[in-house]
């Protein structure tokens, strides 16, 4: 659901180009999964600098509890939007240049003190767990929500539990 007709979006995931969807529907899917009013946009700290500030600027009042933001090249898409407004951000590094992602994950991780950056792995992975942290954040303050991401994870568990393999199977 990319919630734009709710009134009250929750979560906002953020790339630095719409190359950056491939990895970053990894945090939607999951996000959908769990019915979480949100939103999907495409904000360049270094192509659409105006619209980022105005982006981070407007995310308190607009409600935004968490920004998801993933970035590949010149990964200050998430420290910038960090430095922006204290809605708490989760970065994903996106394995899209030479260096297949190093280089966003060590430029979106080396925040300096003062303001943090929630960092996950680089690529799918960490999209995905953009995902659940957001949703965990936000189950802190909704019982419901909680008693599902629990559900959630003991399906995972179960899932594991029937695998067998080889010549067990
Ligand atoms: C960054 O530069 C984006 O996050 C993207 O990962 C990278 C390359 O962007 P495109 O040239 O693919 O649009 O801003």
């Amino acid at each position: 659901m990319d919630a734009e007709s709710q009134s009250s979006v929750l979560v906002g995931v953020v790339m630095g180009s719409r190359n950056d969807y491939a990895v970053m529907r990894g945090a939607v899917e999951v996000l959908k999964e769990f019915g979480i009013a949100h939103e999907v946009r495409v904000v360049s700290a270094h192509r659409t600098p105006d619209l980022l500030f105005e982006y981070a600027d407007s995310a308190v009042e607009r409600g935004l509890r968490v920004i998801i933001a993933g970035a590949g090249g010149a990964a200050h898409l998430p420290g910038m939007i960090a430095a922006k407004t204290v809605v708490p951000v989760l970065g994903v590094p996106i394995p899209a240049t030479a260096l297949q992602g190093m280089d966003s994950l060590l430029s979106i991780v080396q925040m300096p003190k003062g303001i943090p950056v929630g960092t996950l792995a680089i690529g799918a992975s960490g999209a995905a767990n953009a995902g659940l942290l957001a949703i965990a954040m936000l189950a802190t303050t909704d019982a419901g929500l909680q008693k599902r991401l629990v559900a959630w994870r003991a399906a995972r568990r179960d899932e594991v539990l029937a695998q067998v393999v080889g010549e067990e199977g």
